[in-house]
């Protein structure tokens, strides 16, 4: 009975595909002029979309990412600027019915006029602004846009509110905050079109949107809704039709003869027998159907909609507990343990961030096996790409509102205004299947109860601001959370600040105990939390991008030029001061970026076993940052260019679904086996101490199983009841496919003989295969070259006499010269 229902449908969606579509869109994206002050001669022309002022006179000024150009530049966020360009319409698009000009995008308080006319005034970054241009179009038209700088506004703005906020004036206006300046990005704050513009010209009707939404998944069959929005109420029956996978799939559809309600909304019932469920990437396959919506008329195809869904259910479960409240995932019933990070936006000039990027940047994640990646509030709400891209990838998406680190304002026009941007955010994003949370801002709660904001305010002052803030947070929010879509909302990241000491049983945490408290690393592992949402240390960036920083292209790292790319006030010192605590401290440049990569990996790698080897206590690591949004000083593990540091290659092994975690405590090594698989694993074990020289000291195998989804203690050893020189030994564990290789001192205390490396390179399709091999043990091997390229393992260990094969992919063909360095480089000898 199905397969008949099937087969007639999709005879008839073909004989409809052949119509030509109502809809027409033209873009207005080229070319376009920049003025200072209007129609005197433009400062930048053939400027496309999207663009900011910024990048838009790079040209004709200086760049602001090299040397100290950035405060040379902040007469640019001062001034007003009109962007302007001329465009034809055709005859047959000028008599269609509706005409509409939409702005995906604009940044952000901006006059528009066409054809002289004022069409729209826009004040907030994050909406799509769309607006009836049937009476003021031509055939030849002139669009005009004049964005004023957001300063004297905001301090407008700041004037009539009765007292004054937190962090200053950048609250008032709803684009990326990241602009204004943070401890890891320049003070930026631009101005543009930064989304498409185009026209819209349709007849009768057009699809405005489609959401499918999942009701249930049982017995085999998921149940769905297309939740069909038309861009005006039709009282006339309408034929709904439904494709999934071209009609391949089975798919039952119930209703589909409908006209649209009062809200222009129709709701169209359909079945996917024996669904193949979405999964994040490391657990099983991101599948997703091919959909699309089709509404005709009388038989005629008006408009229709295609996308791709996943088909997945996703919990938050928060539970109270023996030890506090939970905080984990559970994807299709199934508890996940998240590992990812936590992602800013990748251009401070966000127009030059090209789909090339988002695909590399993701690729990146997928390669260190991260399963999430939270999209965190103070900067943008990604472009679709960046979703689909997720979607594909089978990465989980925890994805902020854009509010950081702030108390906002309550009135009237900021309400209406936040009020729009979720509704339409949720609305873009709701069927990417990747999305896993919606949270509502970054360290908004935690910021007010003990960054001493509430000092020396009256009672009345601090309730006000208590009230805005849970007007949008507590009520706005989750109402529009949960009647837009299925996945869960969370109030402010972290739940509780580390000021709260049940910060670390209850909810999510932001552990800053490490780094901006000084704390030594050991710290992450004993103070475990249920879900590390941040946590992070800085490091240098390449060699490649501290040349792309000074100007005379030195590697210099105290240089002028230099120093205005670490935005942290007490950042360099708090390296030097970890640095001097476990690793030999170089006094030459290119070794100190060296050795402070290795720092960070090394602090941050404790923190990922500590909390994977707590599970299911602790259900999630997310560290800060994955990315730059400029090249800097930072904590990120892929710097500006793309360049992988040691940390993103330890997030790698650390990731891996296998893990084998070693660590020592109160003298006696501990040793896990971690299984994110969801099987379980049966396989030899094997632990053994080594000398430098491969000399076996110690050694004990047996057969053990890591159970599917769990962490499992496999063995310990009290090292003081061996006769060994712990500076002097590794320690070499095998479990499955997975091989460790751990210390058992820090890495200042390892007793290293000098390395005797021998490298081979042969070229490939690619690139360059390596050879590396070492008569002794070695620590930390960096390779490096001038040219350009990617190391498809770096930063690792070598056994004695064991050889190591890695890949150099590059598209150069210059041949390159290859050099390392090793921690025993280091060592005085
Ligand atoms: C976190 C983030 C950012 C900040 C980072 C490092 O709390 O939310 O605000 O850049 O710390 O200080």
């Amino acid at each position: 009975m199905r397969y008949s229902v099937l087969l007639l449908l999709l005879v008839f969606c073909y004989s409809c595909q052949v119509e030509k579509p109502n809809l027409q869109r033209q873009y207005i994206d080229a070319p376009w002029e920049l003025y200072l002050e209007q129609f005197t001669n433009p400062i930048a022309d053939s400027i496309t979309i999207p663009s900011t002022v910024h990048s838009a006179i790079i040209a004709k000024t200086r760049h602001p990412f090299i040397g100290n150009n950035e405060n040379r530049m902040q007469w640019i966020t001062e001034t007003d600027w009109t962007y302007k360009t001329q465009f034809k319409v055709d005859r047959n698009t000028l008599k269609k019915e509706y005409i509409n000009l939409n702005f995906e995008g604009i940044d952000t308080y901006a006059s528009i006029s066409l054809n002289g006319v004022t069409i729209l005034e826009t004040d907030n970054a994050f909406l799509h602004w769309k607006t009836d241009v049937k009476p003021y179009l031509k055939e030849e038209n002139e669009l005009l846009i004049a964005i004023k700088s957001p300063l004297p506004i905001e301090e407008e703005k700041a004037a009539a509110n009765p007292y004054t906020l937190p962090v200053g004036n950048r609250v008032y206006t709803r684009k990326a905050q990241f602009q204004y300046g943070w401890d890891w990005g320049p003070k930026l704050n631009t101005m543009g079109i930064i989304k498409p513009v185009y026209l819209e010209a349709y007849d009768h009707f057009k699809i405005e949107d489609v959401y499918i939404k999942q009701n249930y998944i049982q017995d085999s069959i998921a149940n769905l809704t297309a939740q069909i929005k038309l861009s005006r109420p039709i009282t006339e029956q309408l034929t709904y039709q439904i494709k999934v996978n071209d009609s391949l799939y089975p798919i039952k559809i119930t209703d589909s003869l409908l006209a649209s309600d009062v809200h222009a909304t129709q709701e169209v019932h359909f079945e996917i027998s024996n669904p193949q469920l979405w999964w994040p990437h490391n657990i099983g396959e991101p599948y997703l159907y091919e959909m699309e919506v089709l509404v005709l008329k009388d038989g005629k195809l008006i408009d229709s909609k295609k996308l791709q869904r996943g088909i997945r259910t996703i919990e938050l479960v928060n539970e109270p507990d023996d030890l506090g409240t939970s905080f984990y995932f559970k994807v299709n019933g199934v508890p996940v343990y998240m590992k990812g990070a936590n992602y800013i936006p990748q251009n401070s000039m966000q127009d030059l961030v090209t789909d090339q990027h988002y695909e590399e940047l993701l690729s990146d994640a997928v390669d260190a096996n991260m399963n999430m990646l939270r999209v965190w509030g103070g900067g943008s709400y990604e472009n679709d790409v960046f979703y689909e891209k997720c979607d594909k990838k089978g990465i989980l998406v925890w994805q902020d509102f854009m509010f950081a680190c702030a108390m906002y304002p309550g009135d009237d026009r900021f309400r209406e205004s936040v009020t729009q941007e979720i509704t339409q955010q949720i609305t873009r994003l709701r069927n990417h299947s990747s999305i896993a949370l919606w949270c509502g801002n970054n360290e908004t709660s935690e910021a007010w109860k003990h960054w001493g904001w509430q000092n020396g305010r009256p009672q009345t002052e601090r309730d006000s601001i208590w009230e805005d803030y849970r007007a949008v947070f507590q009520i706005a929010m989750p109402k529009y959370v949960s009647e837009l879509t299925k996945e869960p909302y969370w109030e402010s990241t972290p739940k509780l600040g580390r000021g709260n000491p049940r910060y670390e049983f209850e909810g999510d945490a932001h552990d800053w105990r490490v780094w901006h408290d000084a704390y030594p690393f050991e710290h992450f592992e004993d103070h475990v939390p249920r879900f590390m949402s941040e946590f992070g240390f800085q490091s240098h960036p390449s060699y490649e991008t501290i040349q792309y920083i000074n100007k005379d292209g030195s590697l210099n790292i105290h240089s002028v030029d230099y120093a205005s790319h670490q935005k942290h006030e007490r950042g360099n010192e708090l390296i030097q001061e970890y640095m001097a605590r476990d690793f030999p401290v170089p006094t030459n440049d290119e070794d100190y970026v060296y050795v402070s990569q290795l720092l960070q990996a090394y602090g941050m790698s404790k923190g990922f076993q500590a909390h994977r080897r707590a599970r299911p206590y602790n259900m999630g690591t997310l560290f800060w940052q994955l990315n730059d949004c400029w090249p800097a000083v930072s904590w990120s593990s892929i710097d500006y260019f793309g360049n992988w540091k040691a940390l993103h290659y330890q997030a790698k092994r650390d990731f891996e679904n296998l893990l084998i975690s070693n660590y020592v405590k109160d003298g006696v090594l501990h040793s896990y086996v971690v299984n994110d698989d969801l099987n379980d694993l049966t396989s030899g074990y094997s632990i053994k101490i080594m000398d430098f020289y491969g000399k076996e000291l110690y050694q004990e195998s047996f057969v053990g199983t890591a159970g599917m989804n769990s962490s499992t203690k496999f063995h310990h050893i009290d090292l003081s009841s061996l006769d060994i020189d712990l500076s002097s030994v590794y320690v070499y564990t095998e479990f499955g496919s997975r091989r460790a290789i751990d210390v058992l001192v820090r890495p200042k205390d390892l007793k290293l003989p000098k390395e005797e490396l021998s490298l081979k390179s042969i070229k490939t399709s690619v690139g360059y295969q390596i050879t590396l091999k070492s008569a002794v043990f070695v620590k930390d091997a960096f390779l490096y070259s001038p040219v350009k390229g990617h190391f498809s393992d770096n930063f690792f260990d070598l056994e004695p006499d064991v050889e190591k094969t890695l890949f150099f992919e590059t598209d150069s063909d210059v041949a390159p010269l290859f050099k390392y360095k090793t921690l025993n480089g280091l060592m005085d000898h």
